[in-house]
Order: structure tokens, then sequence, then C-alpha cells
């Protein structure tokens, strides 16, 4: 089977056909590391299409529910292999702050590039982001805020982290009304402005 097919179905968000195909690809007995590739060369296309305004948050919407369809397919096969994913990000959107649909966003399509997410939701205290990341050992640890009046949680929040210890953690921030400058300011290790820019930030947070 062509594995294009199966990027492309991703794309386009056709849940039915990324089920299928990935069913397909397995029973024709494509290594499933070659599956999960092609299912995350599909995130990567509809983030970039994301990025240059070809595609809206319903299209990503659409992606995710493809992929994690597909996954649903693929997981236990992944597992069976012991393949798992390489890295573990914990993310959430901070102390007072209820907007999650960015939050949302970013956690799909951090699973999309075969991160596992812990999602904490959103009205995050510092401590539960500490506690989360020490829990599941963390490579990454992600903070949206949507207000400018919780962006102070933010700094709270990367206090806390900094003071647990946690040298692996690396700290990525965004939401609307987040700037580089401000990252920089309370010393985050990252920051990206959208959901799709989120993935390359990620990689290359944890990748050191
Ligand atoms: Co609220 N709200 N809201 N709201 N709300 C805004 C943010 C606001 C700009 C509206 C306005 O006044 N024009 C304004 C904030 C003003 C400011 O502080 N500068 C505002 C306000 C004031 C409030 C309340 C205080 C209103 C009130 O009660 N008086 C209240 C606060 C509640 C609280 O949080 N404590 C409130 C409540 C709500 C609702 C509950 C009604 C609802 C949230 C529902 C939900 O999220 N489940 C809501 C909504 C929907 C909005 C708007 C309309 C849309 C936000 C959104 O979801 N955008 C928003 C106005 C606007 O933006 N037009 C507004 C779509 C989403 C995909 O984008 O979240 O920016 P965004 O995420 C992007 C990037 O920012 C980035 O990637 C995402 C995808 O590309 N990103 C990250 C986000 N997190 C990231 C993390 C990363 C990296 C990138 O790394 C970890």
């Amino acid at each position: 089977m062509d594995t294009q097919l199966l990027t492309s179905a991703i794309v386009a968000g056709n849940r039915k056909d990324a089920k299928a195909l990935t069913e397909q690809a397995l029973a024709e007995g494509l290594p499933p590391q070659e599956v999960l590739d092609s299912l995350i060369a599909g995130m990567d296309e509809i983030g970039g299409k994301f990025q240059r305004n070809e595609a809206f948050v319903p299209e990503m919407l659409i992606a995710a529910r493809a992929m994690k369809e597909a996954m649903a397919v693929l997981e236990p096969v992944l597992l069976a292999a012991g393949i798992k994913p390489e890295f573990t990000a914990v993310i959430g959107t901070v102390q007072g702050d209820l907007h999650d649909i960015g939050k949302n966003l970013v956690a799909m399509m951090w699973r999309g590039a075969n991160f596992s997410v812990v999602d904490l939701g959103t009205n995050v205290p510092p401590e539960k982001f500490v506690e989360a990341a020490r829990e599941h050992q963390a490579d990454l640890v992600g903070l949206s805020a949507l207000l400018t009046t919780t962006m102070p949680s933010m700094k709270a929040t990367i206090e806390a982290l900094r003071s647990a210890e946690l040298p692996k953690a690396k700290v990525m921030i965004g939401g609307a009304p987040i700037t580089p400058e401000f990252a920089k300011e309370i010393g985050a290790d990252g920051f990206a402005a959208d959901a799709a820019s989120a993935v390359t930030v990620a990689r290359e947070l944890v990748a050191g």
C-alpha cells in the first residue's frame, strides 16, 4: 500500500479512510513505525497549512480526530512491538484561566507528533504542574494563557517548576497575549505562536 494514502487521509480529516487504511497497512505487513510516520506526516502537513493560512481551526480539529481513529487501531500494535512515544509532555491552562480551545489544539498536535501528552485541563495551579511533571517525568511542560491577567500565573508556575528542580523538563508557553519577549522575561525555554509551531518548538526543546 502507498503510505501517502494514509498521510492524505489525515490531511483531509477523513476518519473512515484513516482507520480503514491503517488496518489495511497493518494487514499487509507494513511495519507499525512506518504507518505511524505516515500519520505524523499528515499532522505535520495540516500544521503547515494552518501556518500558511491554508487551513483553519476546524480542519485541524477534523485532522486530529482522524489521527485519533487511526491511532486507536495502531496503538495496540505499537505497544506489542515495544514502540512507545519517546517524549512525555504535560500541558495545562494556567491558574485563573478557563480558556482551553487553543491549549486543546496544541495537545492534539503534540499527540499527532507522537508525544505522550498529559492534559491537566484549565485553571491549573503551579503545584499541580510540578506534581504532574514529576510523576510523569515530563520532558516538556506546556503552559497556556489567554488573559493578560493570568500571564503572572505563568511566571509563578515557571518559578515553581524551577525550584522543584526538574532538570529535564523544558517549559514552553503560548496563548494570544503571549510574546517572545514575555517568554524570555519569565524564563520560559520556548514560545510558540500557534499549535503548528508548538510542534516544531517542542521537537527542538526535547532534542536539547
Ligand atoms: Co474569553 N476572552 N473570557 N472566553 N475569549 C478572550 C481571550 C478575549 C481576548 C476577548 C475580548 O475581550 N476580545 C478577552 C481577554 C482580554 C485580555 O485579557 N487581553 C477575554 C475575556 C476578557 C474573558 C472573560 C474575563 C470574560 C468575562 O467573564 N468578563 C472570561 C474569563 C474566564 C476565565 O478564563 N477565568 C472569558 C471567558 C470565555 C469563555 C468561557 C466564554 C470562552 C472560553 C471557552 C473555552 O476556551 N472553552 C471564551 C472565548 C471562547 C474567548 C475568545 C472569543 C476565543 C478564544 C479562543 O478559543 N480562540 C477570545 C477572543 C478571541 O480570541 N477572539 C476571548 C481560538 C484558539 C484556537 O486560539 O486560544 O489563541 P488561542 O490558541 C492559539 C494560540 O494562542 C496558541 O495556539 C492556539 C492555536 O493556534 N496557543 C499556544 C495557545 N496556547 C498555547 C500553548 C503553547 C503554544 C501555543 O505552548 C504550551
